[in-house]
């Protein structure tokens, strides 16, 4: 179907895009450009792409600190993610937020967190704030799979069940938080059954098919939007680099490494699109159209002013005599 495989072209434009902006943000950072912290989204992208085509430009997003993959699929300039790397003004946070605190009013994306479980709450609040508006909008909050054991996670689902929000809670399960295994942190296996526990509907799936997570996403969404209350999604994926860029990640071998790959949502999306007759040379033009958005993002970040007085706005600071 033409619209299908137009529909994936764009996806896998998308994908592409986050997988190399997290490719040069990690060389970037190698060569000292980027202070802090960077947690890369590499082998998660069809996740961030297949759940922002569930909604609608006025949804709200949230996601943790591994956020420039949503940011950039909610439709953030990858120039602005980019300098907010390189604690630049022009930075989507105006560069005093940093990797972890990716911001975006105008796309609806409201960070960005860097407590884990945290932003589940922040979360339920905006889809309360929906709830008893009528605004129509559904809340999605993204957080990894070792938030689930957390207490901030419990209170907002908590309420989030108790209020029948519309709202859809997506772990995505990379199967290790920071270098602990799940098998290490939780008695159950399967995380979706956590749902019962708060009166929502729960569905798990793998998510390296950009179609399948749009589709099963989609109906946590309409259900949400139709005032049937939240979903909590478990989406088992794998990320391919460390946990930061300071984890070499030697708790994993590299031959589990390897068979993961073989799930790389980009190649994925690049054989279906090659089987469904786009010619490698198409795709190839899609690629190097990216790596000319993803250059010309750096360029604009290394020749951005820094956040200068402005690192200052906002925060207290005595002053004056005795100070
Ligand atoms: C409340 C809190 N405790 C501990 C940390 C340190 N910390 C940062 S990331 C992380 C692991 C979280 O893993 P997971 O929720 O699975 O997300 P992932 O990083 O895998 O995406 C921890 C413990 C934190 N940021 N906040």
């Amino acid at each position: 179907m033409a619209s299908g495989r137009d529909e994936l072209l764009r996806q896998y434009r998308m994908m592409r895009l986050i997988r190399r902006f997290e490719e040069e943000s990690a060389r970037a950072y190698a060569m000292g450009k980027i202070g802090g912290f960077l947690h890369l989204y590499i082998g998660q992208e069809a996740i961030a792409v297949g759940v922002n085509d569930a909604l609608t430009p006025d949804d709200y997003v949230l996601q943790t600190y591994r956020d420039h993959g949503t940011a950039l699929a909610r439709g953030m300039d990858p120039k602005a993610a980019m300098a907010e790397l390189f604690g630049k003004d022009a930075g989507c946070s105006r560069g005093m937020g940093g990797s972890m605190h990716f911001f975006d009013v105008g796309h609806n994306f409201l960070g960005g967190w860097g407590i884990v479980g945290g932003h589940v709450a922040l979360a339920a609040g905006a889809a309360f704030k929906s709830k008893y508006i009528g605004d129509g909008r559904v809340t999605v909050c993204f957080f990894g799979e070792g938030a689930t054991n957390i207490g901030g996670f419990h209170e907002g689902m908590s309420l989030a069940g108790l209020w029948k929000l519309p709202a859809v809670f997506i772990c995505e399960n990379n199967q290790y938080a920071m270098g602990t295994p799940l098998t290490r942190t939780s008695a159950i296996e399967d995380l979706s059954i956590k749902a019962q526990g708060y009166g929502m509907a729960g569905d798990r799936f793998e998510g390296h098919d950009v179609t399948l997570v749009r589709d099963r996403v989609q109906r946590a969404v309409d259900r949400a939007r139709r005032g049937e209350g939240p979903t909590f999604i478990e989406i088992e994926t794998y990320r391919f680099r460390g946990h930061s860029m300071s984890d070499p990640a030697k708790y994993r071998s590299r031959a589990e490494l390897e068979e993961r790959k073989k799930k790389d949502p980009c190649l994925v999306a690049r054989r279906r699109l090659l089987e469904a007759g786009v010619s490698e040379e198409a795709l190839d033009e899609i690629d190097a159209a990216v790596d000319d958005e993803i250059d010309a993002a750096v360029k604009f970040a290394d020749a951005a002013e820094p956040a200068k007085e402005e690192v200052m706005w906002g925060v207290y600071a005595p002053t004056g005599e005795g100070a």
